[in-house]
């Protein structure tokens, strides 16, 4: 994870700049576990972390990435997730045919189950951010608003971060994006 110390102060500065990251995270003691590099934010039992979106390979569509902790006693699930960059974000899962195919599938719902967290990475569960009008790159920062069943909203700001050895965490898949259309 020694990328984050190869990247410009400038993401961080623009990402908590605007107000609206220290808005959301409320606690500031809450970040300490999480680079520089990433977002995180928390609102009631949740914990949104390590939040940041892969420079897309294609300038139209994205996927992002992050961690949601539920440290509440009730299973709660990720319902509805909107984007700063388009109008159109789905819940995703990637999965493996049996004849060992990755394909993607949008799904209704991304459990997180009570005290425990789910990983949105490659390979999983991820955001996919469709249909983007003005292409991001890095260096930008994406807002992404997260809706859960339990009512729960988390707003949390998610740079966009080359695809470098300590953020490929599991990417295999060659044709990550392939069949989703
Ligand atoms: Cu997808």
């Amino acid at each position: 994870m020694v990328a984050w110390a190869a990247l410009p102060l400038a993401v961080l500065a623009t990402g908590c700049g605007g107000g609206t990251a220290s808005d959301a995270l409320g606690d500031a003691s809450d970040t300490r576990h999480t680079g520089p590099d990433k977002g995180a934010a928390r609102s009631g039992d949740l914990r949104v972390e390590e939040a940041w979106i892969p420079e897309p390979a294609m300038p139209e569509m994205s996927v992002a990435y992050l961690t949601i902790a539920n440290d509440s006693t009730e299973d709660d699930a990720l319902v509805d997730a909107s984007t700063s960059a388009s109008p159109d974000t789905d819940l995703c899962s990637t999965v493996t045919t049996d004849s060992g195919a990755s394909q993607m599938r949008v799904v209704e719902e991304i459990p997180v189950p009570a005290g425990g967290s789910t990983q949105l990475k490659s390979g999983g569960f991820h955001l996919m951010v469709n249909d983007i009008p003005d292409p991001v790159g890095v260096g930008d920062t994406v807002t992404l608003t997260l809706s859960f069943v339990s009512g729960t909203e988390v707003e949390v700001e998610a740079p966009v971060l080359e695809r470098t050895a300590g953020n490929t965490e599991e990417r295999d898949a060659g044709g990550d994006h392939s069949g989703h259309h």
